[in-house]
């Protein structure tokens, strides 16, 4: 008998060891507090009612475990033999109904509280695209588009041989610091204690824009606008991801959203409306083909590297080259068609939406030079402009143009 209970203590011993590693680092495990009132309301939700699944399993498991323990055959316990107890199916009924009703009432009051939009006092709407975030600050009309740093982007390339050390010196890649595939362009920047409501949708696939600190998770799905919002208490950096499925990038399209003081924000917008002012009168002047080229680049990196690679040589069967390409060669016409429209059926997505005017010049310009290109074509964003204004007539004396403008001032 006594060394069958230090068999037991024993086995118990060793069960509770195991387990022991993992309690050093527990607080990593569990969901985040957050930083609005909401997220610390889902806190303590999701803590109360993680504890009275631990009390039920610790009843429940208890009760069995003991009954085996002492009712076991080898102390020559005989089974009882009873059939229907009313008063144990009633315990049984009566007690989880109660539980049940005790979680679903303050869960009820947390989710009415979520979907409250009453006296928000500024509106984002957030449209997910493959793989990049868009913004739009309604109420001041300040929009961007906000994806994966190109830094990063550019190390992620080298899959599971990228040395982070090397990489970005002097940054750690461990713990709380760890940012890498976590950092973006263009931080969604927000002010503190204002109720901000945000309306998802996408324009290609289902999305997710979740992040965890605000206790926001929202579908983003094309055709529809799914509401959220938050109140964020505490200047910071917040970050989160598409938690959507959303394709071949799907892990690579990360959120981080900047909390500051309404001053700095105000400062913010007045400098992001002065970018977009300059950004509008780019679109309409004359770019030297260097200007373009240097711009191209840029755009290339964030928009297209990842797919048609750092050298335009593509991904053979998935991805064309751009190196040798016959649109890229070809006419600059069908280019600009790709570019824009995209190419139906394929993971070739439409650019107009996602590109200023300027932009998708210089990409093209760029694609026509870089990678051997060579065809000395330049594509003023004039031209895109008026192409999207349906102004089709105007568009190849427009680039024959500007290609004669270049030959004569020698800047190819
Ligand atoms: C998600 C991956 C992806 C991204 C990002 C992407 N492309 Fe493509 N691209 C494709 C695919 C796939 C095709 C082939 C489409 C087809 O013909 O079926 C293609 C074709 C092209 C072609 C025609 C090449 C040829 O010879 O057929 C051009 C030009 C092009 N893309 C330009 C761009 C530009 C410019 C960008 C960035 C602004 C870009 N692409 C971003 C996937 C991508
Ligand atoms: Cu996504």
């Amino acid at each position: 008998m006594s060394s069958n209970v230090t068999r037991w203590a024993l086995l118990l011993l060793v069960l509770l060891m195991l387990p022991l590693g993992a309690w050093a680092d527990w607080g990593a495990l569990n969901m985040p507090k957050g930083v609005t009132q909401i997220s610390n309301e889902v806190y303590t939700l999701h803590m109360r009612i993680f504890y009275i699944c631990v009390a039920i399993g610790v009843a429940v498991f208890g009760v069995m475990i003991i009954s085996m323990f002492l009712h076991r055959k080898s102390r020559g316990v005989k089974p009882a033999d009873f059939h229907e107890s009313t008063t144990v199916e009633i315990v049984w009924t009566v007690v989880p109904l109660v539980i049940l009703i005790a979680m679903a009432i303050p869960a009820a009051r947390v989710l009415i509280k979520m979907e409250d939009f009453s006296d928000s006092e500024m509106s984002i709407k957030v449209t997910g695209y493959q793989w990049r975030w868009q913004y739009e600050y309604l109420d001041s009309g300040v929009s961007f588009y906000s994806q994966l740093d190109a830094e990063h982007n550019r190390a992620r390339q080298q899959g599971a041989d990228v040395d982070l050390a090397e990489t970005f010196p002097g940054t750690s890649f461990n713990g709380v610091e760890d940012i890498y595939l976590a950092e973006v362009d263009n931080a969604l920047v927000v002010p503190v204690n204002k109720k901000i409501r945000f309306l998802h949708t996408a324009a290609d696939v289902i999305h997710s824009w979740w992040v965890p600190d605000l206790a926001v998770k929202k579908d983003a799905i094309p055709g529809f606008i799914n509401e959220n919002w938050a109140l964020i208490e505490k200047p910071g950096i917040y970050r989160g991801k598409c938690a959507e499925l959303c394709g071949r990038d799907h892990g690579f399209m990360p959120i981080v959203v900047k909390a500051v003081p309404q001053e700095e924000y105000d400062a913010w917008i007045a400098d992001k409306k002065l970018a977009m002012a300059q950004a509008d009168s780019d679109q309409d002047r004359q770019w030297s083909h260097q200007e373009l080229v240097t711009a191209g680049a840029q755009v290339y990196q964030a928009n297209c590297m990842s797919c048609h690679q750092a050298e335009g040589q593509g991904i053979p069967g998935m991805f064309p080259a751009i190196a040798g390409s016959d649109v890229a060669t070809g006419s600059i016409d069908k280019h600009i068609g790709t570019v824009m429209d995209g190419v139906q059926d394929s993971m070739m997505s439409a650019f107009s939406d996602a590109l200023s005017d300027a932009e998708i010049a210089a990409v093209i310009t760029y694609q026509r030079n870089a990678f051997g290109n060579g065809t000395g074509d330049t594509l003023q964003p004039t031209h895109i402009k008026s192409l999207r204004a349906g102004d089709t007539l105007s568009a190849p004396s427009n680039v024959a143009a500007a290609q004669e403008l270049n030959t004569t001032t020698g800047v190819n």
